[in-house]
């Protein structure tokens, strides 16, 4: 029912991501409760409308309402909306930003913005890090990979482009070159600001292949919607093997731009 209504009536842009469900039932529960509010914010209009017309109050009553129904009702809109807040908004951001995925399971990447694109980097073949240094930032090296660190020799550094396995959860270590920009994309229900000098974990599990748009969802300057150029790619782990495969090969360390 939740999903029909997420679909069919409030018609959500595609879902492809286990966690995204649970973002979307409490947008469907906050219409809900809004739907419900205005049916009774109607009636409540036509019978204010009936009961205070001046054919049947020829005369002003100056004591008003004796009960405490709209009290009770107050209360219970009050009480809904705490529940809503407080047992699935809070609980599903806790679940979001403090329950990670092990590392080893997962597909681990780091990603750069700046004006206007998406640096994306990847461990290699041999699942490990370069290290990386504050000192070693420049134009070319956005992620301050240390040149003499042998782990950083196989690293992949793509533009634009973040690949991913299907059904094996995604942690994407964000930050920014220039200004703050925002990691948006829709289809896997994630936002997160990308801010200098941060680095900021992100994570979702996607669940279905195909390439979904990113977006940059802060106003980052003039060219702020070329940055819908960044695609990420969900993929069968074999095609992502072949692709990690394929891009080392060719891969150059940082130093060799010098
Ligand atoms: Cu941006």
């Amino acid at each position: 029912m939740t999903q029909w209504f997420a679909e069919k009536v409030l018609c959500l842009p595609e879902l492809a991501s286990s966690n995204g469900r649970a973002v979307d039932a409490l947008m469907v529960y906050v219409h809900w409760l809004m739907f419900a509010l205005f049916i009774g914010w109607i009636i409540y209009f036509f019978y204010a409308l009936y009961r205070f017309q001046a054919r049947r109050n020829p005369k002003a009553d100056y004591v008003g309402v004796r009960n405490h129904a709209s009290n009770y009702l107050e209360l219970t809109v009050a009480g809904i909306e705490a529940l809503l807040l407080v047992a699935i908004a809070v609980p599903l951001w806790a679940k979001n930003v403090a329950q990670f995925p092990p590392a080893d399971k997962s597909t681990v990447v780091q990603v750069v913005a700046q004006q206007f694109a998406w640096n994306v980097r990847y461990a290699g073949p041999d699942g490990i890090f370069g290290k990386q240094d504050m000192r070693f930032v420049t134009a070319d090296n956005v992620f301050g990979v240390d040149p003499s660190d042998s782990h950083g020799k196989d690293d992949i550094q793509v533009l634009n482009e973040i690949h991913v396995v299907v059904n094996k959860p995604v942690i994407i270590y964000l930050s920014s070159k220039d200004v703050i920009h925002s990691l948006k994309i829709i289809a896997m229900r994630v936002c997160q600001d990308a801010i200098p000098g941060l680095r900021i974990p992100v994570w979702f599990t996607p669940t279905k292949e195909g390439r979904y748009q990113i977006n940059c969802a802060q106003l980052c300057g003039g060219g702020h919607s070329a940055m819908t150029g960044g695609f990420l790619i969900v993929e069968s782990q074999a095609d992502f093997d072949n692709w990690i495969k394929s891009k080392s090969a060719t891969a150059v360390s940082p130093s060799s731009f010098e």
